[in-house]
């Protein structure tokens, strides 16, 4: 199993040093590392193979990526009592560009982890069933959900409070079909928080730049036909969130550029909404 609650324990320990640093230093609203439960999901090509299973409240849902091609944990909430069999019967006949069925409702999860790296992102999970999914496509155009990466998510109903978002630094809008990031961001350590303003569904993929390279040649390296990985970093990010959502994530930022991305589609013109300008690039200093 590799489906844990590992930082639960920590908490305590976590909660601890914060009281001791809090007393000779002014309050920040920097994260606590621990005082949000984790749950990581084991991602390989293409595979997620442990039983998922955890908690209603909010999550840090960790995507620890074992395989050697990118990998992501998109999360879809199955409501209308509907079942994961009623998912994957979708999923096996539904065309890249098709509308979710009203009944499978994003709800976000870390973007997209290279491979040997983790990513996370602070979900608030509700009771009931989730499937997990990796819509990243390979070399040759196909999403791993349909090669494997398909698995169910059980949250169980908590007692216990919910744990408290973490402040995020960093604000990201997301719009039809932009995004809006802060003129300024700084290196080290921040959480990010990702808000959807438009009207669509909406994803952040956050990747650091290579030397030269532009958010336009990481669109170019994952549209079909395309091979060979992003000139980029995949750093995480949020998954399809819907209109009115928001999520956030955290990440460690060095000095350079980067570029956000949103490969959903638009149902209107069949269209991820990257070829509808949907990416931007911003620095860090
Ligand atoms: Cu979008």
């Amino acid at each position: 199993m590799n489906v844990s609650h590992s930082r639960l324990s920590l908490a305590a320990v976590g909660l601890t040093l914060a009281a001791l640093v809090s007393a000779c230093e002014p309050e920040s609203a920097d994260f606590v590392a621990g005082s949000v439960p984790e749950l990581v999901i084991r991602a390989t090509d293409n595979d997620y193979p442990e039983t998922a299973e955890t908690v209603a409240g909010l999550t840090e849902v960790t995507i620890d990526n074992q395989g050697t091609e990118l990998h992501q944990v998109a999360l879809l909430q199955l409501t209308d009592g509907k079942s994961f069999d009623d998912f994957t019967a979708y999923a096996a006949t539904a065309k890249e560009t098709d509308p979710l069925p009203s009944w499978a409702v994003p709800a976000g999860g870390p973007a997209v982890a290279a491979p040997g790296q983790k990513a996370s992102t602070f979900v608030p999970l509700e009771a009931g069933t989730y499937a997990m999914v990796c819509n990243i496509p390979d070399a040759k155009g196909v999403p791993r959900v349909q090669k494997g990466m398909i698995k169910p998510l059980a949250v169980t109903d908590s007692e216990a409070a919910s744990a408290a978002a973490p402040s995020a630094d960093v604000a990201i809008k997301q719009l039809d079909f932009a995004f809006q990031v802060p003129a300024k961001v700084s290196a080290g350590e921040h959480v990010i928080a990702v808000s959807n303003t438009g009207k669509q569904p909406h994803e952040a993929v956050l990747l650091k730049l290579d030397e030269g390279a532009t958010a336009a040649d990481v669109a170019a390296a994952f549209a079909p036909g395309a091979s060979g990985p992003p000139p980029a970093l995949p750093l995480g990010g949020v998954v399809a969130i819907p209109a009115g959502a928001s999520q956030s994530f955290p990440a460690d930022l060095t000095a350079g550029r980067y570029a956000l991305l949103c490969f959903l589609p638009d149902p209107a013109s069949a269209q991820p909404h990257v070829a509808l300008g949907m990416m931007t690039e911003f620095d860090v200093e």
